[in-house]
């Protein structure tokens, strides 16, 4: 297949463009590189040391003679050139990773929501209207959030997007109908996610456009197969309060010997997903695509879920750091259970990468490896939910 990888030169981005492209596709990354420009704006850097997209992908050709090509466009501003390249090019499937995907990032300040609307609404609308527009009948697979539905668990799994209802009819009678799983995002980031649910919604509806949205839990890890093959085929390792999450970071505070930043009690429950698995499913999505005029598919990308302090105990346990437990920077609920099905990757043949199988200790010898390259003053996560909480956050545990 043709496949046009969309901010594919980001942290799940580059593994999958590199994965496809191992797997025979024709693979074109389109990227503004905005992930580059953030790092620049933050004053941080991936704790591995990552070469430019043309560097990365001309070591790729010189192991494995695959080209990847590198397309320079922003789609959330550039309409017109996307529109360009999508007529030009015409590819079987198009993968959607283009947005912004951090919650701290998102909610900075009041520039950062702005941003963080705009560049995700935008690039998920330009990309559908451009499709219509060309009758561009692409399987469009986009990497959605397990985030969309909140992370409580009412006495039921999460279903896989779609929630059946029962609704009383005026004549007393109950009719079931199967609705989008109610939308209950927890930062503007997330919520982003709920607003691209409805645009696919509608375009599906409309057009007929063949969409699979992708519920995706925290990525864990930063090594694949591809990405192993050479130092300079490595993938970005965020450990900044912005943008790494959870799992990293602990393990990146262990190996550098910073106390493990819990929030709160620790008694958020999330979802979690290897780097591994995620382009596996990824690839697996691209090959069962829904029916054109069906509605959207909806896949849970996660394969296990765990109590943060339960992580942060495992790290702990494993390595003998020590555990801060901070003032929560986030407005979440302090506890919460959460149970979630994923039983449609699993029929389809997912093979599960669990914490059980030595992985962990890896990501703490490449956090060793690279520990030169921290700047321990960006590790706290600073980025408050709202002003009353931005007085309580604590800069250095
Ligand atoms: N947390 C800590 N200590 C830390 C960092 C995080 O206790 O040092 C807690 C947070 O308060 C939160 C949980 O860990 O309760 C998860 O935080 P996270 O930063 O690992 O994940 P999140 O902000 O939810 O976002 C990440 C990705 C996002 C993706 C999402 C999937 O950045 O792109 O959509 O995971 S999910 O969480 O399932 O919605």
């Amino acid at each position: 297949m043709k496949i046009a990888v969309l901010g594919g030169d980001g942290f799940v981005g580059w593994p999958t463009s590199l994965h496809l492209s191992d797997a025979g596709h024709e693979v074109h990354i389109l990227d503004n590189l905005s992930r580059r420009w953030i790092d620049t704006e933050l004053g941080v850097q991936s704790l591995t040391p990552m070469d430019s997209i043309q560097e990365r992908t001309r070591v790729w050709h010189a192991e494995t003679g695959r080209r990847i090509h590198f397309h320079l466009i922003d789609l959330a501003k550039d309409y017109e050139l996307l529109k360009g390249w999508l007529a030009k090019h015409r590819p079987d499937a198009i993968i959607h990773f283009a947005e912004q995907r951090a919650a701290p990032y998102s909610m900075k300040s009041d520039r950062h929501k702005n941003y963080t609307v705009n560049n995700n609404v935008n690039a998920t609308h330009n990309l559908l209207n451009a499709m219509v527009e060309l009758d561009l009948d692409a399987h469009l697979v986009h990497l959605g959030t397990m985030g969309v539905y909140g992370y409580s668990t009412v006495g039921a799994a999460i279903p896989e997007g779609y929630l059946p209802v029962g609704i009383e009819t005026m004549d007393g009678r109950t009719v079931s109908q199967e609705i989008l799983y109610p939308a209950n995002p927890g930062s503007i980031y997330h919520m982003t996610k709920c607003l691209d649910q409805q645009l696919f919604a509608f375009y599906a509806k409309n057009d007929g456009l063949r969409i699979t949205d992708l519920h995706q839990g925290i990525v864990w890890g930063t090594h694949t197969e591809q990405t192993r093959r050479h130092q300079q085929l490595v993938n970005r390792f965020d450990y900044d309060g912005d943008y790494g999450t959870v799992l990293n970071r602990f393990l990146i505070q262990a190996a550098i010997g910073y106390p493990l930043t819990v929030h709160g009690t620790g008694g958020q429950t999330r979802a979690f997903i290897h780097i591994q698995d995620s382009v596996r499913c990824i690839e697996i999505a691209l090959k069962n695509p829904p029916q054109r005029g069906g509605r959207v598919e909806i896949f849970n990308q996660m394969t296990e879920t765990h109590r943060v302090r339960n992580l942060a105990e495992l790290v702990a346990k494993m390595t003998g750091a020590e555990i801060a437990w901070l003032p929560n920077p986030r407005k979440e609920a302090p506890e919460n259970d959460l149970v979630v099905k994923n039983e449609k990757f699993l029929g389809l043949g997912l093979q599960p990468t669990t914490l059980g199988e030595g992985l962990l200790e890896e990501i703490v010898d490449v956090a060793k490896k690279f520990a030169y390259r921290v700047d321990r003053s960006r590790v706290p996560a600073v980025s408050a939910w709202t002003k009353d909480i931005a007085a309580t956050v604590e800069h250095d545990p």
